[in-house]
């Protein structure tokens, strides 16, 4: 069965299905797409005109990162989510939870000063400080030894926070051990490298700019 990837660059929800699709190790064809100038084919199959999109088959589309990690990971009868319904439960929420630190860290680069950054600052460190209870504490993933759905969900926060931390440091080691430790694991993983096209630098930057330009990141990285 045939499976087509809709995608922009910069997408960190698009990158999770790239992490799930390399992990999994399955065949995929991947279709760029502008987010400046979205193609009109795109609205007819994805209410909301996001990526990312997955063409299943040449036909059936399907919409939203976590939705589609989840089925490629039934479709290869991955280990990504646990076979148990609460511990699946469990995963899905964390997954949901990386959604909203992801967010968070939007409003990082969005941020117009450096008032504003701590202000946005303050409230994903409150996420941080929470998940820290949660991660596994022989690591060195979330859950153990094991690649699983939260590690996908959370690895494009991490490798974005780690271009972050570049102009303005938003926490250490000492703050956080256990994910900074899993942190470093997560961009370690072979998945997760191939889900990065080339340096990631330049996309970073890219994204600072647009949604960012002019705000206290933008400056400090010009
Ligand atoms: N909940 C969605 C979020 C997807 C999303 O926010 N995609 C962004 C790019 S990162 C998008 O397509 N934005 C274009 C737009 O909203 O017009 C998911 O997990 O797939």
């Amino acid at each position: 069965m045939s499976l087509e990837l809709i995608y922009f660059k910069a997408c960190p929800f698009a990158q999770r299905t790239l992490i799930a699709l390399a992990g999994l190790g399955l065949d995929f064809t991947k279709t760029l797409i502008n987010p400046k100038q979205k193609p009109e084919w795109m609205f007819e199959v994805s209410p909301s005109g996001q990526v990312p999109l997955l063409k299943v088959a040449g036909q059936s589309v399907l919409f939203d990162s976590s939705v589609i990690c989840e089925y490629l990971n039934d479709t290869a009868k991955g280990k990504l989510l646990s076979a148990d319904p609460l511990q699946r439960a469990q995963q899905r929420s964390l997954v949901e939870f990386a959604g909203e630190c992801q967010m968070a860290f939007g409003g990082l680069i969005a941020a117009a000063d450096e008032e504003k950054f701590n202000q946005v600052k303050a409230s994903l460190l409150k996420k941080l400080n929470w998940l820290e209870g949660q991660v596994d504490a022989a690591g060195p993933l979330f859950a153990g030894g094991e690649m699983t759905m939260v590690d996908v969900a959370f690895a494009p926060l991490f490798l974005r926070m780690e271009h972050m931390q570049k102009v303005a440091v938003l926490f250490s080691a000492d703050d956080l051990p256990k994910i900074s430790r899993w942190n470093g694991a997560v961009l370690g993983q072979k998945a997760v490298a191939e889900s990065i096209e080339g340096d990631f630098a330049p996309i970073f930057k890219m994204v600072v700019a647009s949604r960012g330009k002019d705000g206290f990141i933008h400056k400090r990285m010009s």
